[in-house]
């Protein structure tokens, strides 16, 4: 029997999925309102979610209130090791960190804002009285350098949000800020075993520079999952036979088609909720577009290391220039001598295709610019991976004990893909 299976629960599990929350709906509260009772997996407490590379915020409940602090301010990150800014973010990071409740709670979130500039948040997705919608000027004075401001709610549906600035926004997405607001059915009816966070962004920072540029519009050239880009982002490690939901969230100024190998998944929700199941089919590439949020759910079936990522290519990529002219089958290779009289160092790339520019970092063939990440860095077990970007790994395993890095996936004998020739005439 799995543990999704699993009908026995004990006394504490349903005080936990009957909730917290000030408001006091649970099992009792639905048959009181005339819905069946919950009965196995809605009976089971949520698992945490899972920020990659983040974390969610902590509460205080305070008279049945669950009391969260959001400190808007300047921070220091880092993309990958060797590509830092100073980005603006809350309680220490951009993302921000996740917040995470149950559907009926009453929630009580302070805002210190420490940015130079006035900032407001606003609750993206969820339905809540207009003047705690945080639109400065609109619904609220703007929050000043230094002042604290506090919104209270009802959280009255589940699912996915955000919240971000709706205070210079151009500037403040620019420079990351922005979180994930992950609100838990009070009826588990569609647990899973797994539940992932990504937020989806874009930065402009120029080669060279420690400051996203905010008047970029279009031509980013960072492309991250909650801020970090591959190989700097972490896997998801899954048992094989488990539940997995991934929320998605996109802050970006470009939608992402976000793909993922070795299982087919279905789009179970947005920003304003779950999908009926009656609108729900098999895909394995959902577009995220921009300013809202996306779950997936699948049964990780087949075990080993599959890849995850935006199959907009220039999204698996750091930073390089888009507007540059096509080598493609330009023989430079002639001329490489004759440039170098004027430009010492100069040598030709791409007449081939661009694998070989990590090969050439590698070799310290060319130096990279200040504080620039080579634009496809990540490797694996069979060399370069060449991606950077929105990429991650989902490693599923039969039998894991732990949620600790697996390593990678040894293929049994037979399955894996295999040299046979070396002869471009090859005829079998
Ligand atoms: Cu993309």
């Amino acid at each position: 029997m799995s543990e999704r299976d699993e009908t026995k629960v004990n006394r504490r599990q349903l005080l936990l999925a009957a909730g917290a929350g000030a408001a006091g709906a649970g099992g009792a509260g639905a048959v009181a309102a005339g819905r069946s009772a919950p009965t196995g997996d809605a009976l089971r407490p949520p698992v945490p979610v899972v920020t990659l590379n983040g974390r969610s915020l902590p509460y205080k409940l305070k008279s049945g209130v669950k009391e969260f602090h959001l400190i808007a301010e300047e921070i220091e990150h880092e993309f990958a090791p060797g590509t830092r800014i100073k980005a603006w973010g809350y309680n220490g990071s951009t993302p921000g960190p996740t917040i995470e409740a149950v559907e009926g709670d009453r929630v009580r979130i302070y805002v210190t804002n420490k940015l130079p500039e006035h900032t407001t948040v606003h609750w993206h997705g969820i339905l809540l009285p207009n003047g705690m919608d945080g639109v400065g000027g609109l619904n609220q004075p703007q929050i000043k350098p230094g002042e604290t401001y506090v919104y209270e709610f009802t959280l009255r549906e589940s699912g996915t949000r955000m919240y971000h600035p709706h205070a210079d926004e151009m500037v403040q997405s620019a420079m990351g800020m922005m979180g994930l607001f992950v609100i838990h059915p009070r009826e588990n009816r569609h647990a899973v075993d797994r539940d992932f966070a990504i937020m989806l962004h874009n930065w402009a920072v120029h080669p060279g520079t420690y400051r996203p540029d905010p008047s970029v519009m279009t031509d980013f050239n960072l492309w991250t999952f909650n801020g970090k880009v591959f190989p700097a982002i972490d896997h998801m490690i899954v048992r094989t036979g488990q539940r997995v939901r991934i929320r998605m969230a996109n802050m970006s100024m470009h939608d992402h088609p976000m793909h993922l190998h070795g299982a087919h998944f279905k789009v179970v929700g947005t920003d304003a909720g779950r999908i009926p199941e009656s609108a729900q089919w098999l895909m394995t590439t959902a577009l995220v577009p921009v300013g809202t949020t996306i779950d997936i759910e699948f049964d990780a079936k087949l075990p080993g290391d599959w890849a995850f990522h935006c199959h907009k290519s220039h999204h698996t990529m750091n930073a390089m220039g888009h507007d540059i002219p096509n080598p493609l089958g330009v023989k430079q290779r002639d001329l490489d001598p004759q440039i170098a009289k004027h430009l010492p160092g100069y040598f030709s790339m791409g007449e081939q295709g661009m694998a070989e520019h990590q090969v050439h970092t590698d070799m310290a063939f060319h130096d990279t610019p200040e504080n620039t990440l080579p634009m496809a860095m990540g490797q694996g077990p069979f060399g370069n991976l060449e991606m950077g970007g929105m990429m991650t790994i989902v490693k599923v395993r039969d039998g894991l004990r732990t949620y600790e890095d697996p390593g990678y996936y040894s293929a049994p004998a037979g399955t894996r893909a295999r040299r046979v020739s070396a002869d471009p005439d090859f005829k079998p």
